[in-house]
């Protein structure tokens, strides 16, 4: 089902990746709510492995040990109260659900589980669910190794281990019907949809029968009758056996050509240049606008894992990650994801260890310094903050820029692409009817020109160098003649070369 049901005037989710439901719950209430953003994309909610080498890594919660709702993220009544919480404020809760597969085939046997519920990996046990060898492919996959050995062979992608993760039977009633009361649990809950795991690596078929078992939204929150949304993450950049395409009727799909391309223009790769994206969209190959979750970055290729390649601009790049997240939310295609998670150098202020993030800033409490030299080893002890006083995060003023091109896409939502301009090279303009308009330098060279934004006359704010507070404005002002044409100056070496103007940020 392709409608993620945000509530009215909200357009944009968040992936809060690894955030506790406590500080997610919070969150919701002291920002996202009030800022306008329409969902919450959560880490998988149930009980997971407990992975020792290296020591508790993310990717832990992509190894299923059964369906009780307790992670290092919280427990049941956290996740319950969570989602309530949220909701009460308008924005909705997704849930990353993890059903191609359990854990690892090297995961062991005994209790090392987030709710310490006993399994056997070797054995196939997972007695928490129940499921046991029977509800595993190991006959059906056709590999020497059990493994997905060729990813232009389909039956290999959905019938063999990915990375040695064991795969679910899904065409057996028992394990749908599993799948299915567990993400109707959630439902129940309160929860508006799912981002579907490892979506190419199960049968459109079986998915699609469990989608069929799922039942209505909860009518406290959502119109009676309301289906779960559905985004399924199909990495298809071209040229493999199973495209996309094999998804779109049953949801929405993650368009991982987005961010690819995206990059590459910023980028200035290849020859791309930002000019060429006029026709930004369906017209550069990507599937159709009401199947599209379009993303900038998410959790897997911003840390090298997972496809899309070296030209994802992440937080790494914080100058053009904000402009790509700028562009990406003043467009219309696709549903927007907008990434929030945490970047593993830390620094230290006033004893406190913090870790940078791209959109937010994480502040951890009672780690042992030494220990985090990649990812943060254990968010179970770790509290997250928005940044309100301290800097030294690299990325800081990408908190207000893309939290307000969030509110720039709901005050623009609906309204046609217009008035594009382009100097054939990387400085673009484009407008949303006569709501919005935004302006990129990415060139080497001063933008300066007089465009027609579309608006009606008057001083606007920008809100990428500051917002409208009050009567008063924080960043630039920009003056739009009654005949909608205003000048705008960006010099190349800005930190941020951009300047976005909407119907909101009228003085
Ligand atoms: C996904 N989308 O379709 C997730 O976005 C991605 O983060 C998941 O992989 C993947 N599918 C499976 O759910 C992540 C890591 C992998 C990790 C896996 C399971 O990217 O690196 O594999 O989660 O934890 C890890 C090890 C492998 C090992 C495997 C099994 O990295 O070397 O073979 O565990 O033990
Ligand atoms: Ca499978």
């Amino acid at each position: 089902q392709h409608n993620p049901h945000l509530k009215s005037g909200r357009t944009a989710i968040v992936h809060l990746f690894e955030w506790r439901w406590a500080d997610i719950a919070a969150e919701c209430e002291r920002y996202l709510g009030p800022n306008g953003f329409g969902g919450v994309q959560i880490s998988p909610p149930n009980e997971h492995i407990l992975v020792s080498s290296p020591w508790r890594p993310w990717w832990q919660r992509y190894q299923p040990i059964g369906y009780n709702l307790c992670s290092r993220s919280g427990n049941e009544a956290e996740l319950g109260d969570m989602i309530t919480r949220c909701n009460n404020v308008g924005v909705n809760i997704y849930v990353d659900a993890v059903i191609n597969h359990m854990c690892g085939s090297g995961g062991g046997e005994g209790t090392h589980s987030s709710c310490g519920s006993w399994f056997s990996a070797s054995k196939e046990d997972f007695p928490s669910v129940p499921y046991s060898y029977m509800d595993f492919n190991d006959n059906k996959c056709k590999t020497g190794s059990g493994e997905i050995e060729n990813y232009s062979d389909p039956y290999q992608v959905r019938d063999c281990r990915l990375v040695g993760l064991l795969d679910l039977a899904l065409e057996k009633e028992y394990v749908r019907g599993k799948v299915a009361d567990f993400m109707n649990k959630l439902i129940d809950m309160g929860v508006a949809g799912f981002r579907v795991d490892a979506s190419k690596h199960m049968w459109p078929g079986d998915v699609d029968s469990i989608y069929r078992r799922l039942n209505n939204l909860n009518t406290k929150w959502f119109p009676s009758g309301a289906r779960a949304f559905i985004f399924q993450e199909v990495i298809d950049l071209g040229g493999e056996a199973i495209s996309a395409q094999e998804y779109v009727h049953l949801g929405r799909v993650t368009e991982f050509k987005y961010g690819a391309k995206l990059g590459t223009v910023f980028r200035k790769w290849n020859g791309e240049k930002l000019s060429f994206t006029k026709n930004w969209g369906e017209g550069w190959g990507f599937m159709a606008d009401g199947n599209a979750l379009v993303f900038v970055d998410n959790h897997d290729n911003q840390r090298g894992h997972g496809a899309g390649g070296a030209s994802i601009v992440t937080f790494w790049d914080a100058r053009l990650h904000k402009m790509a997240v700028a562009y990406m939310l003043a467009h219309p295609y696709g549903q927007a994801r907008v990434m929030s998670s945490y970047r593993w150098d830390r620094n230290i202020v006033n004893g406190q260890v913090f870790v940078c993030v791209d959109d937010y800033r994480i502040r951890m409490i009672g780690l042992a310094l030494p220990v985090m030299v990649m990812d943060p080893p254990s968010l179970f002890q770790s509290t997250l903050t928005r940044p309100v006083e301290t800097d030294g995060c690299v990325s800081i003023d990408g908190v207000r820029s893309s939290g307000n091109m969030v509110i720039f896409r709901n005050v623009v939502n609906g309204q046609p692409h217009a008035n594009w301009w382009d100097n054939q090279s990387n400085q673009v303009a484009f407008g949303r009817g006569n709501r919005g308009f935004i302006v990129f330098n990415n060139d080497d060279w001063a933008l300066d020109v007089t465009l027609n934004t579309g608006l009606p006359g008057g001083t606007y704010c920008d809100v990428i160098s500051g917002e409208k507070q009050g009567s008063g404005c924080t960043g630039k002002q920009v003056q739009v003649g009654s005949d909608g044409r205003a000048n705008f100056y960006i010099s190349n070496t800005e930190e941020d070369p951009f300047i976005a103007i909407h119907a909101d940020s009228k003085l």
